[in-house]
């Protein structure tokens, strides 16, 4: 008899104890039994993903008042705490064993001290409560991308929210070998408040142990820190995906219809509030996934997969003109958990829904009544911007059908985007792969956003948009990312692309929102060598005359020379001084970047600084065009 299993035991139900032992791994035993200790768990409950089950997690959810029920069928609500409302890059930390170097960028803690810190605050976490194990897949189950995870919790409306954003893995995990790894999360959201939030706030804690492939997080419920799978799993894939040659991405994945009915894969890398969600789901698309991709080179063809299942948006600004689809889910019957939203009378209310909010209800700060300030005397919103909402993607009905191909889908662009005010354009393509790479991905700069919890607004570098959930030495990341196109035949094109550029003098943005489709039609027509570009020093520009077309085709919209000029001109000093902060970021903080990295700038600048000489400090890309 395993002698965890034994301890374990005495916490279960006759049949979650059976439901444990159909799995043969002794590592799945010890890890449930190291966190039930250490947590001090009162029950615990196996879920094995059976209808049953599933039921139970949701129910209790609401019987724990961590969800509330809506009116519409299927629809609850989740409130964070008021200091609870992102991901906290504070809290946030890698262990690092003494002697090993890791970037500057990156925050992090000695790997003990920090194990004792983590294990001290999840310590009798549980006490009268139940920790609920789950099994999930992350990734199609049985293919070559497929990773295990296990996380214990006691959170029902963490364990629920899993079922609607992950493939269960309860079966998989049983029909696997019994030494086959798999990545560890545990999680207690801590004391609670009256409202069910995590009362602790101050003393929060989400540190990533990737000598083991476990993950702590205390005194958090924001799913972007408790979610297990989500990017506290990142982390650790990221870091699995760099000693295997594959890459583990923050991208979202979308197939975009051409002519003749063709259908073209791209993924696309943004940091959060960046429009990676709204590009994945543009109207007449299909999207396989919005938010982490892993991607492998087989038979020398990058492909694939969603490492998700479902969809925890961003619900701001989600009304019927700028995302009909994800509006129309949001209002029907069919399950869906809001969070941070304001409700009144069982309806959600968020910012930018295109309808009258009502004056009072409850919110993230409990009851809420337009004017009510925070303890700083600042107004509380009626939603938080952050407020989300989480779906499956077969509720979808623009879900693309390859969403759980155990090949994936193959890719044939990548784009990276920040909110870069000053100098990109729109929509450009690099020369080649270590080009897009270097220009767009590494060089990817960024305002920060309501997602993460701190200042908005602020311009960071964000590499790949993965700034965040990288795990290994920066410029082993970039090199990384270089190495995986060289190895391919048939090498994706690389897009860099902005939503936010905005007019010089008054600071308007030049694009509305819906300009996004152009650019990814446009994309698609490059792919296929159906539409020109102009050679500039950044990339290769859209001409005016395909743009003018794909404006009428896909937006209905008479797109003019003057608009096309004051998007697309490149702006040399703005681009100049964007090259030097890059190089002064990655000089400062990244001691491994590779000497690719300055050079692929440097021809930048030379052809930046050569224009300059012909053309001037600000050139129409007509200029460039003969
Ligand atoms: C993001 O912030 O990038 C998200 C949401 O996708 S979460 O990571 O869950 O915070
Ligand atoms: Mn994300």
């Amino acid at each position: 008899m395993n002698g965890y299993l034994e301890a374990l035991r005495p916490k279960m139900s006759e049949k979650c104890y059976e439901k444990l032992c159909a799995i043969k791994n002794h590592k799945v035993y010890e890890f449930i039994a190291k966190s039930s200790d250490m947590c001090n768990c009162e029950k615990i409950f196996i879920c094995s993903d059976s209808a049953e089950d599933i039921a139970h997690v949701r129910q209790q959810a609401i019987a724990t008042e961590e969800e509330t029920v809506l009116k519409l069928e299927g629809h609850t609500v989740h409130f964070d705490g008021i200091h609870d409302q992102g991901r906290d890059r504070q809290a946030t930390k890698y262990l690092v064993p003494r002697g090993v170097s890791f970037s500057k960028a990156l925050n992090q803690i000695d790997r003990q001290e920090g194990l004792v810190e983590a294990k001290g605050l999840l310590r009798d976490s549980m006490k009268d409560r139940t920790m609920i194990v789950r099994f999930i897949s992350l990734g199609p189950p049985n293919s070559v991308f497929t990773i295990l995870g296990l996380q214990c919790t006691d959170s029902w409306y963490v364990a629920h929210s899993e079922d609607l954003l992950y493939r269960t893995g309860y079966e998989v995990f049983r029909q696997s070998e019994p030494n086959r790894e798999f990545l560890r999360v545990v999680h207690s959201t801590g004391k609670l408040t009256a409202n069910m939030t995590s009362a602790e706030y101050g003393k929060k804690c989400i540190y990533i142990d990737y000598m083991d492939s476990t993950i702590y997080s205390a005194n958090t419920q924001y799913a972007g820190n408790s979610v297990g799978f989500k990017k506290l799993a990142f982390r650790l894939a990221i870091r699995q995906a760099n000693y295997e040659g594959w890459l583990a991405e923050h991208m979202m994945i979308m197939g975009v219809h051409g002519p003749g009915g063709r259908k073209t894969y791209f993924s696309g890398a943004f940091p959060s509030a960046c429009g990676k969600t709204s590009t994945a789901m543009l109207p007449g698309e299909t999207i396989v996934g919005d938010d982490i991709a892993y991607i492998r080179d087989i038979g020398s063809v990058a492909r694939a997969v969603n490492v998700e299942s479902g969809i925890f948006g961003i619900i701001q600004d989600v009304n019927p003109d700028d995302d009909a689809l994800i509006y129309k889910v949001l209002n029907s019957i069919g399950e869906v958990i809001f969070s941070n939203v304001l409700v009144n009378e069982g309806k959600p209310y968020w910012l930018g829904m295109g309808s009258e909010l009502p004056k009072e209800g409850v919110n993230f700060s409990g009851e809420w009544h337009e004017g009510k300030k925070d303890e700083n005397g600042k107004e509380i919103p009626a939603a938080h911007k952050n407020a989300r909402y989480a779906v499956a993607l077969k509720a979808l009905e623009n879900c693309d059908p390859e969403l759980d191909n155990p090949m994936g889908v193959e890719l044939s662009g990548i784009l990276y985007g920040g909110r870069d005010a000053r100098a990109y354009v729109p929509v450009q393509q690099s020369f080649d792969w270590e080009h897009g790479i270097i220009a767009y991905g590494a060089s990817l700069e960024t305002e920060t956003t309501f997602a993460t919890i701190g200042k908005e607004g602020v311009p960071e570098i964000n590499m790949m948009s993965t700034q965040d959930f990288i795990s290994i030495p920066l410029g082993q990341n970039v090199c990384n990312n270089l190495e995986f196109g060289r190895k391919l035949k048939k090498v994706p094109l690389v897009f860099g692309v902005n939503y936010f550029l905005r007019e010089r003098g008054n600071g308007k943005f030049l694009n509305s929102p819906q300009d996004k489709h152009v650019w990814i039609k446009w994309m698609e027509l490059r792919v296929h060598g159906e539409a020109g570009a102009i050679r500039a020093p950044t990339g290769f520009l859209p001409k005016y005359e395909d743009l003018k077309k794909l404006f009428k085709r896909v937006l209905g919209k008479d797109y003019s020379k003057e608009d096309y000029v004051k998007q697309f001109t490149i702006r040399v000093p703005e681009n100049l001084a964007k090259i030097e902060r890059v190089q002064r970021f990655y000089q400062e903080n990244v001691s491994d970047t590779p000497a690719e990295l300055f050079e692929i700038l440097d021809q930048q600048r030379q052809r930046l600084v050569e224009a300059k000489e012909r053309f001037g400090d600000y050139i129409s890309p007509e200029s460039f065009e003969w």
